[in-house]
């Protein structure tokens, strides 16, 4: 059983907090990955569900991870009928807000990928928040995402690789 004294201390506690955000409120789940289809891809997408439990909106700076290059978040976007994608500079996860990367909409793209992707296989990748900071999540290579595009030697628009 709770005490009341317990339950005012860790009220107390959480009124000492700062306000803004901190890297608590910023939650990251079920990051996959699609493994390689061939032994020469270069790309590869992430899939996620990113949450944002604070009372301030947080902005997505930065992605990195050791297995390529470099990460960046994309948007799939329907153009006349054509799918495409294109980078997004600065995802923003309102207070409140679930949004999920899922095929056909946000993924974290990676290009200059160093080996292909296996299933089975789990990586790093670091989120970094404008407020909440650094976020670090495992991802989980699997089989396939339903609806998931090729991502493999894809070439994107704007990008220098
Ligand atoms: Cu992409």
């Amino acid at each position: 059983m709770l005490n009341r004294r317990s339950l005012l201390l860790s009220l107390a506690l959480l009124l000492a907090l700062p306000a803004g955000a901190s890297a608590s409120d910023i939650m990251v789940m079920n990051a996959v990955a699609p493994k390689s289809l061939t032994p020469s891809a270069r790309s590869a997408a992430v899939y996620m569900m990113l949450m944002n439990h604070g009372s301030a909106a947080d902005v997505l700076a930065k992605v990195e991870t050791p297995v390529a290059d470099h990460a960046t978040a994309h948007q799939s976007i329907e153009e006349d009928g054509v799918m495409k994608m294109r980078e997004v500079e600065a995802f923003e996860l309102k207070a409140g807000d679930m949004i999920s990367f899922a095929p056909g909409g946000y993924h974290v793209m990676l290009t200059g990928l160093k080996s292909p992707l296996r299933t089975g296989d789990s990586f790093p990748l670091t989120l970094t928040f404008k407020s909440a900071g650094e976020v670090r999540v495992e991802v989980k290579v699997v089989d396939k995402v339903d609806g998931a595009m090729n991502h493999e030697g894809m070439n994107h628009e704007g990008m220098s690789d």
